[in-house]
Protein backbone atom coordinates (compact mmCIF):
# COMPACT_ATOMS: atom_id res chain seq x y z
CA UNK A 1 0.00 0.00 0.00
CA UNK A 2 1.58 3.30 -0.88
CA UNK A 3 2.61 5.65 1.81
CA UNK A 4 0.41 8.41 0.37
CA UNK A 5 -3.41 7.97 1.11
CA UNK A 6 -4.09 6.94 -2.65
CA UNK A 7 -2.17 6.12 -5.72
CA UNK A 8 -3.74 7.61 -9.12
CA UNK A 9 -5.66 10.47 -9.39
CA UNK A 10 -8.36 11.73 -7.34
CA UNK A 11 -11.29 13.92 -8.86
CA UNK A 12 -13.35 15.91 -6.26
CA UNK A 13 -16.60 17.55 -6.90
CA UNK A 14 -16.84 21.05 -4.89
CA UNK A 15 -18.95 24.07 -4.70
CA UNK A 16 -19.13 26.94 -2.31
CA UNK A 17 -16.68 27.54 0.67
CA UNK A 18 -17.35 24.68 2.47
CA UNK A 19 -16.14 22.59 -0.15
CA UNK A 20 -12.95 24.19 -1.10
CA UNK A 21 -11.93 23.27 2.50
CA UNK A 22 -11.88 19.84 1.76
CA UNK A 23 -10.56 20.54 -1.96
CA UNK A 24 -7.30 21.82 -0.06
CA UNK A 25 -7.26 19.18 2.40
CA UNK A 26 -6.63 16.88 -0.60
CA UNK A 27 -4.11 19.10 -2.62
CA UNK A 28 -2.29 19.28 0.92
CA UNK A 29 -2.64 15.30 1.20
CA UNK A 30 -1.91 13.91 -2.58
CA UNK A 31 0.25 14.77 -5.30
CA UNK A 32 -0.40 17.71 -6.34
CA UNK A 33 -0.74 16.98 -9.95
CA UNK A 34 -3.03 14.09 -9.38
CA UNK A 35 -6.24 16.11 -8.19
CA UNK A 36 -8.79 17.68 -10.42
CA UNK A 37 -11.50 19.71 -8.94
CA UNK A 38 -15.24 19.91 -10.74
CA UNK A 39 -16.72 23.24 -9.74
CA UNK A 40 -20.05 24.47 -9.84
CA UNK A 41 -20.87 26.96 -12.09
CA UNK A 42 -24.74 27.16 -10.95
CA UNK A 43 -23.98 30.33 -8.87
CA UNK A 44 -22.53 32.29 -11.88
CA UNK A 45 -24.59 35.52 -12.92
CA UNK A 46 -23.44 38.55 -14.67
CA UNK A 47 -23.35 41.72 -12.58
CA UNK A 48 -22.08 45.01 -13.18
CA UNK A 49 -21.34 43.95 -16.63
CA UNK A 50 -18.85 41.23 -15.42
CA UNK A 51 -19.14 37.52 -15.59
CA UNK A 52 -18.57 36.26 -11.69
CA UNK A 53 -18.00 32.74 -10.84
CA UNK A 54 -17.65 32.42 -7.29
CA UNK A 55 -17.67 28.92 -6.98
CA UNK A 56 -14.34 28.77 -9.21
CA UNK A 57 -12.90 32.03 -7.63
CA UNK A 58 -13.33 30.50 -4.07
CA UNK A 59 -11.51 27.14 -5.29
CA UNK A 60 -8.46 29.05 -6.70
CA UNK A 61 -8.14 31.84 -4.29
CA UNK A 62 -8.62 28.68 -1.38
CA UNK A 63 -5.80 26.64 -3.19
CA UNK A 64 -3.57 29.29 -3.82
CA UNK A 65 -3.35 30.44 -0.56
CA UNK A 66 -5.18 33.73 -1.12
CA UNK A 67 -8.83 33.20 0.08
CA UNK A 68 -9.83 35.45 3.07
CA UNK A 69 -9.64 33.17 6.60
CA UNK A 70 -12.94 33.94 7.78
CA UNK A 71 -15.23 35.03 4.89
CA UNK A 72 -13.67 31.43 2.40
CA UNK A 73 -14.64 33.61 -0.62
CA UNK A 74 -13.01 36.53 -2.20
CA UNK A 75 -9.14 37.49 -0.93
CA UNK A 76 -7.34 38.18 1.92
CA UNK A 77 -5.68 41.62 2.28
CA UNK A 78 -8.24 43.15 0.53
CA UNK A 79 -8.43 46.88 -0.50
CA UNK A 80 -12.52 48.29 -1.19
CA UNK A 81 -11.97 51.65 -2.82
CA UNK A 82 -13.75 50.35 -5.91
CA UNK A 83 -17.36 49.37 -3.92
CA UNK A 84 -16.35 52.93 -1.92
CA UNK A 85 -16.28 54.86 -5.49
CA UNK A 86 -19.32 52.73 -6.35
CA UNK A 87 -21.45 53.71 -3.36
CA UNK A 88 -20.77 57.28 -4.09
CA UNK A 89 -22.22 56.65 -7.91
CA UNK A 90 -25.30 54.97 -6.27
CA UNK A 91 -24.75 51.93 -7.81
CA UNK A 92 -25.60 48.65 -6.23
CA UNK A 93 -23.10 47.52 -3.84
CA UNK A 94 -25.16 44.48 -2.06
CA UNK A 95 -22.52 41.93 -3.59
CA UNK A 96 -19.21 43.10 -2.32
CA UNK A 97 -16.31 43.17 -4.83
CA UNK A 98 -13.13 43.52 -3.51
CA UNK A 99 -10.25 45.86 -5.47
CA UNK A 100 -7.85 42.56 -6.20
CA UNK A 101 -10.81 40.29 -7.12
CA UNK A 102 -12.02 42.95 -9.10
CA UNK A 103 -9.55 42.34 -11.55
CA UNK A 104 -10.20 38.85 -11.76
CA UNK A 105 -13.89 39.32 -13.01
CA UNK A 106 -12.48 42.04 -15.42
CA UNK A 107 -10.06 39.76 -16.98
CA UNK A 108 -12.48 37.02 -17.29
CA UNK A 109 -14.91 38.89 -18.73
CA UNK A 110 -12.68 40.36 -20.75
CA UNK A 111 -10.98 36.92 -22.50
CA UNK A 112 -14.66 35.20 -22.61
CA UNK A 113 -15.81 38.41 -24.48
CA UNK A 114 -12.48 37.15 -26.71
CA UNK A 115 -14.05 33.59 -26.89
CA UNK A 116 -12.15 31.51 -24.73
CA UNK A 117 -13.49 29.05 -22.51
CA UNK A 118 -14.13 29.23 -19.24
CA UNK A 119 -11.87 25.88 -18.96
CA UNK A 120 -9.31 27.79 -20.60
CA UNK A 121 -9.48 31.11 -18.34
CA UNK A 122 -9.54 29.25 -14.89
CA UNK A 123 -6.76 27.06 -16.08
CA UNK A 124 -4.34 30.09 -16.97
CA UNK A 125 -5.20 31.71 -13.61
CA UNK A 126 -4.65 28.58 -11.73
CA UNK A 127 -1.38 28.04 -13.35
CA UNK A 128 -0.34 31.63 -13.12
CA UNK A 129 -1.52 31.31 -9.10
CA UNK A 130 1.11 28.20 -9.24
CA UNK A 131 -1.63 26.05 -8.65
CA UNK A 132 -0.87 22.49 -10.01
CA UNK A 133 -4.32 20.69 -9.54
CA UNK A 134 -6.50 20.88 -12.39
CA UNK A 135 -9.44 23.39 -11.62
CA UNK A 136 -12.25 22.60 -13.87
CA UNK A 137 -16.17 24.00 -14.14
CA UNK A 138 -18.39 21.41 -14.62
CA UNK A 139 -19.35 22.92 -17.86
CA UNK A 140 -18.58 25.46 -20.22
CA UNK A 141 -22.08 26.09 -20.97
CA UNK A 142 -24.37 28.58 -19.29
CA UNK A 143 -26.44 26.61 -16.16
CA UNK A 144 -27.71 29.41 -13.76
CA UNK A 145 -29.18 27.69 -10.15
CA UNK A 146 -32.74 29.14 -9.85
CA UNK A 147 -34.02 29.42 -6.55
CA UNK A 148 -38.04 29.43 -5.91
CA UNK A 149 -39.40 30.86 -3.11
CA UNK A 150 -42.14 32.16 -0.99
CA UNK A 151 -41.13 35.42 -2.87
CA UNK A 152 -41.15 34.09 -6.34
CA UNK A 153 -38.24 33.10 -8.58
CA UNK A 154 -34.93 34.40 -7.53
CA UNK A 155 -31.48 34.35 -9.03
CA UNK A 156 -29.18 32.58 -7.08
CA UNK A 157 -27.07 35.06 -5.44
CA UNK A 158 -30.20 37.70 -5.40
CA UNK A 159 -31.32 35.00 -2.50
CA UNK A 160 -27.88 34.26 -0.99
CA UNK A 161 -26.16 37.06 -0.86
CA UNK A 162 -28.85 40.02 -1.06
CA UNK A 163 -31.38 38.38 0.58
CA UNK A 164 -29.43 36.13 2.81
CA UNK A 165 -30.94 33.30 2.40
CA UNK A 166 -34.46 34.09 4.15
CA UNK A 167 -36.76 33.62 1.95
CA UNK A 168 -38.58 30.04 2.28
CA UNK A 169 -37.11 27.70 -0.63
CA UNK A 170 -39.90 25.81 -2.72
CA UNK A 171 -38.00 24.44 -5.34
CA UNK A 172 -34.50 24.90 -7.45
CA UNK A 173 -34.13 24.60 -11.11
CA UNK A 174 -30.77 24.99 -12.76
CA UNK A 175 -31.41 26.85 -15.97
CA UNK A 176 -29.73 26.08 -19.06
CA UNK A 177 -28.66 22.30 -17.56
CA UNK A 178 -30.76 20.07 -20.13
CA UNK A 179 -29.04 22.29 -22.77
CA UNK A 180 -24.84 22.05 -21.37
CA UNK A 181 -22.28 19.77 -22.09
CA UNK A 182 -19.82 18.66 -18.89
CA UNK A 183 -16.73 20.70 -19.91
CA UNK A 184 -14.21 18.27 -21.84
CA UNK A 185 -11.46 18.73 -18.89
CA UNK A 186 -14.29 17.06 -16.28
CA UNK A 187 -15.34 14.19 -18.45
CA UNK A 188 -11.39 13.34 -19.21
CA UNK A 189 -10.90 13.20 -15.31
CA UNK A 190 -13.85 11.21 -14.86
CA UNK A 191 -12.35 9.00 -17.14
CA UNK A 192 -9.25 8.02 -16.27
CA UNK A 193 -8.72 4.51 -16.42
CA UNK A 194 -5.84 5.20 -13.20
CA UNK A 195 -8.18 7.06 -11.15
CA UNK A 196 -8.25 6.30 -7.98
CA UNK A 197 -11.10 8.15 -6.05
CA UNK A 198 -13.94 10.58 -6.70
CA UNK A 199 -14.65 12.53 -3.56
CA UNK A 200 -18.10 14.36 -3.23
CA UNK A 201 -16.97 17.52 -1.07
CA UNK A 202 -19.11 18.53 2.42
CA UNK A 203 -20.70 21.61 0.18
CA UNK A 204 -24.50 21.92 0.67
CA UNK A 205 -26.03 18.99 -1.49
CA UNK A 206 -28.85 21.10 -3.02
CA UNK A 207 -27.06 24.83 -4.09
CA UNK A 208 -23.36 23.26 -4.55
CA UNK A 209 -23.47 19.49 -5.48
CA UNK A 210 -26.96 19.22 -7.28
CA UNK A 211 -26.03 21.43 -10.54
CA UNK A 212 -23.36 19.60 -11.26
CA UNK A 213 -24.90 16.24 -11.10
CA UNK A 214 -27.73 18.03 -13.51
CA UNK A 215 -25.64 18.77 -16.36
CA UNK A 216 -26.65 15.54 -18.62
CA UNK A 217 -24.01 12.72 -18.91
CA UNK A 218 -22.35 13.70 -15.04
CA UNK A 219 -24.25 10.98 -13.43
CA UNK A 220 -23.08 8.43 -16.24
CA UNK A 221 -19.64 9.51 -16.07
CA UNK A 222 -19.63 9.38 -12.22
CA UNK A 223 -21.08 5.23 -12.51
CA UNK A 224 -18.96 4.39 -15.19
CA UNK A 225 -15.70 5.72 -13.25
CA UNK A 226 -13.49 3.85 -11.94
CA UNK A 227 -13.10 4.69 -8.52
CA UNK A 228 -15.60 4.60 -5.78
CA UNK A 229 -17.11 7.79 -4.94
CA UNK A 230 -17.27 8.84 -1.55
CA UNK A 231 -19.29 11.84 -0.30
CA UNK A 232 -18.35 13.29 2.82
CA UNK A 233 -21.62 14.68 4.88
CA UNK A 234 -21.77 18.42 5.11
CA UNK A 235 -24.25 18.38 8.30
CA UNK A 236 -22.61 17.72 12.32
CA UNK A 237 -25.84 16.73 13.62
CA UNK A 238 -28.46 18.78 12.80
CA UNK A 239 -26.37 21.79 11.69
CA UNK A 240 -24.12 22.87 9.04
CA UNK A 241 -20.79 23.96 9.77
CA UNK A 242 -21.58 26.74 7.61
CA UNK A 243 -24.50 28.00 5.45
CA UNK A 244 -28.10 27.16 4.47
CA UNK A 245 -28.16 23.84 4.45
CA UNK A 246 -29.90 22.68 7.18
CA UNK A 247 -32.41 25.34 6.38
CA UNK A 248 -33.14 24.54 2.92
CA UNK A 249 -33.42 20.87 3.61
CA UNK A 250 -36.24 21.78 5.60
CA UNK A 251 -37.88 23.50 3.47
CA UNK A 252 -37.25 21.23 1.03
CA UNK A 253 -38.95 18.38 3.42
CA UNK A 254 -35.74 16.67 3.95
CA UNK A 255 -35.22 15.68 7.67
CA UNK A 256 -31.93 17.15 8.59
CA UNK A 257 -29.25 14.50 9.23
CA UNK A 258 -26.29 12.77 7.29
CA UNK A 259 -28.34 9.83 6.66
CA UNK A 260 -30.48 12.06 4.48
CA UNK A 261 -27.92 13.22 2.36
CA UNK A 262 -26.05 10.11 1.79
CA UNK A 263 -30.20 9.13 0.44
CA UNK A 264 -29.73 12.70 -1.37
CA UNK A 265 -27.00 10.80 -3.24
CA UNK A 266 -28.71 7.68 -3.87
CA UNK A 267 -26.91 4.43 -5.97
CA UNK A 268 -24.28 7.07 -7.04
CA UNK A 269 -22.43 6.87 -4.27
CA UNK A 270 -20.06 4.04 -2.90
CA UNK A 271 -19.15 5.05 0.18
CA UNK A 272 -19.82 7.90 2.95
CA UNK A 273 -17.83 10.11 5.56
CA UNK A 274 -20.64 10.96 8.56
CA UNK A 275 -18.98 13.06 11.16
CA UNK A 276 -18.18 10.76 14.60
CA UNK A 277 -20.82 12.94 16.35
CA UNK A 278 -23.33 11.32 14.12
CA UNK A 279 -22.65 7.86 14.87
CA UNK A 280 -26.00 6.75 16.17
CA UNK A 281 -27.16 7.23 12.30
CA UNK A 282 -24.81 4.69 11.40
CA UNK A 283 -26.74 1.59 10.75
CA UNK A 284 -28.65 3.55 8.38
CA UNK A 285 -26.29 4.96 5.84
CA UNK A 286 -26.93 2.41 3.02
CA UNK A 287 -23.27 2.00 1.82
CA UNK A 288 -19.70 1.52 3.43
CA UNK A 289 -19.18 4.86 5.72
CA UNK A 290 -16.11 6.14 8.02
CA UNK A 291 -16.31 8.36 10.46
CA UNK A 292 -14.14 10.96 11.59
CA UNK A 293 -14.18 14.31 12.75
CA UNK A 294 -15.64 16.28 9.81
CA UNK A 295 -15.13 19.50 11.69
CA UNK A 296 -12.60 21.53 9.39
CA UNK A 297 -11.49 24.71 11.60
CA UNK A 298 -7.64 24.44 10.23
CA UNK A 299 -5.60 22.80 7.80
CA UNK A 300 -4.85 19.64 9.71
CA UNK A 301 -8.62 19.18 10.13
CA UNK A 302 -8.91 19.83 6.33
CA UNK A 303 -5.67 16.76 5.48
CA UNK A 304 -7.81 14.43 8.06
CA UNK A 305 -10.72 14.40 6.39
CA UNK A 306 -9.38 14.12 2.91
CA UNK A 307 -7.27 10.92 4.42
CA UNK A 308 -10.66 9.57 6.02
CA UNK A 309 -12.09 9.75 2.39
CA UNK A 310 -9.32 8.86 0.44
CA UNK A 311 -8.53 5.51 2.77
CA UNK A 312 -12.40 4.63 2.46
CA UNK A 313 -11.94 4.97 -1.01
CA UNK A 314 -8.90 2.38 -1.27
CA UNK A 315 -10.77 0.22 0.93
CA UNK A 316 -13.53 -0.08 -1.18
CA UNK A 317 -11.33 -0.12 -3.99
CA UNK A 318 -8.59 -2.83 -2.86
CA UNK A 319 -10.42 -4.67 0.05
CA UNK A 320 -7.54 -6.08 1.64
CA UNK A 321 -7.91 -9.70 2.58
CA UNK A 322 -8.41 -9.26 6.26
CA UNK A 323 -11.03 -6.73 5.54
CA UNK A 324 -12.76 -9.68 3.26
CA UNK A 325 -16.12 -7.83 1.84
CA UNK A 326 -16.70 -4.74 3.64
N1 LIG B 1 -21.04 36.11 -0.35
C1 LIG B 1 -21.69 36.97 0.50
O1 LIG B 1 -22.35 36.48 1.43
N2 LIG B 1 -21.63 38.33 0.33
C2 LIG B 1 -20.95 38.90 -0.69
O2 LIG B 1 -20.93 40.14 -0.82
C3 LIG B 1 -20.23 38.03 -1.58
C4 LIG B 1 -19.44 38.55 -2.62
C5 LIG B 1 -18.69 37.64 -3.39
C6 LIG B 1 -17.82 38.12 -4.38
C7 LIG B 1 -17.07 37.24 -5.13
C8 LIG B 1 -17.17 35.87 -4.92
O3 LIG B 1 -16.41 34.99 -5.64
C9 LIG B 1 -18.02 35.35 -3.93
C10 LIG B 1 -18.79 36.25 -3.17
N3 LIG B 1 -19.65 35.76 -2.18
C11 LIG B 1 -20.32 36.62 -1.36
C12 LIG B 1 -19.84 34.29 -1.99
C13 LIG B 1 -20.81 33.84 -3.06
O4 LIG B 1 -22.10 34.28 -2.77
C14 LIG B 1 -20.82 32.30 -3.27
O5 LIG B 1 -21.74 31.98 -4.20
C15 LIG B 1 -21.06 31.54 -1.97
O6 LIG B 1 -19.78 31.32 -1.47
C16 LIG B 1 -21.76 30.20 -2.16
O7 LIG B 1 -21.12 29.45 -3.12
Amino acid sequence: MSALPTDGRVVALSGGVGGAKLALGLYRVLPPDSLTVIVNTGDDFDHLGLRICPDLDTTLYTLAGLAHPEAGWGRRDETWTFMRALESLGSETWFRLGDGDLALHVERTRRLARDESLTAFIGAIARRLGIRAAIVPMSDDPVRTRVMTDHGELGFQEYFVRLRCEPAVRSLRFEGAAAANVSAAAADALDQPGLAAVIVCPSNPFLSIDPILAVPEMRSLLKQAAAPVIAVSPLIGEHAVKGPTAKIMRELGWTVAATSVAEHYGDLIDGFVLDERDREQAGRVQVPLAMTDTLMTGLPDRERVARAALALARELRDPGPAEGPV
